[in-house]
């Protein structure tokens, strides 16, 4: 049995496809990161990081219980347990590639531009231009990358396209004001909608559906999403 440690956000989302996809055992706890419920101790035990997704498998390695957190290290965790979705050996360090890829530059440039176009105030330009930019120029690495290709690595499915679904899925709000915000990017596009039809992201999406997570922006989720705009706390 795996407990979820879930926000409805696009990186817990990878976790959520994964255990749809290999229909592992999982039970979801909520964490309402708009209620600070990252920063208490008890979540920091499981995620020092203090964000989501986490996971604890009461059958982790030699039988006992485990933790994981960062959506990287968790879909290898779960793909190296499951032999599920890693792809072929030989095609092992495009996996870890792309992986990093997606982990250190597509995701965290995603997650600053939608943060310095919703949520930071009016007028920082630069910031703006530049992480939607570098979010544009990572699109285009891995819509060059897709085009002779059907999946991200190899000739398969993989948790390198998991990875990939969970940011790309919110491409419109991170391509704040585009029509069609994958307009330029056709492999992407054609990608995305083979990989978005799979039965088992209609059910990552149902993940937590009967949750009501907190909606209301204000000074608590202020505090609990952006505490460096805070006085430091002892
Ligand atoms: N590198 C981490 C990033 C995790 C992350 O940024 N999670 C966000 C949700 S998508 C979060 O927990 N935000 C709450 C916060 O920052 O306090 C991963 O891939 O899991």
């Amino acid at each position: 049995m795996i407990c979820f440690f879930y926000h409805p956000t696009p990186n817990p989302a990878k976790i959520s496809l994964f255990l749809e996809e290999a229909g592992l055992e999982y039970e979801v706890v909520p964490v309402d990161t708009s209620k600070g419920q990252q920063h208490g101790p008890e979540f920091r035990r499981i995620s020092p990081n203090g964000k989501v997704p986490a996971i604890v498998d009461l059958d982790g390695p030699g039988g006992r219980s485990t933790v994981v957190f960062d959506s990287t290290a968790i879909l290898i965790y779960l793909a190296e347990k499951t032999g599920r979705f890693l792809g072929q050996d030989h095609d092992r360090p495009q996996l870890l590639s792309w992986l990093l890829f997606l982990g250190t530059g597509l995701g965290p440039f995603s997650g600053q531009a939608v943060h310095f176009q919703y949520a930071a105030p009016a007028g920082l330009d630069y910031a703006v231009n530049r992480y939607r930019r570098e979010v544009e120029r990572h699109y285009k690495v891995l819509d060059d990358h897709l085009s002779d290709r059907e999946f991200i690595v190899g000739n398969e499915y993989t948790i390198a396209d998991i990875s990939a679904w969970g940011w790309v899925d919110r491409a419109s709000r991170v391509m704040k004001g585009a029509e069609d915000p994958l307009a330029l990017y056709p492999n992407i596009k054609r990608w995305f909608q083979e990989v978005d039809a799979r039965p088992a992201v209609t059910r990552a999406r149902m993940v937590a559906s009967d949750v009501e997570f907190k909606k209301v922006n204000d000074e608590e989720t202020q505090r609990a999403l952006f505490p460096s705009n805070f006085p430091p706390t002892a």
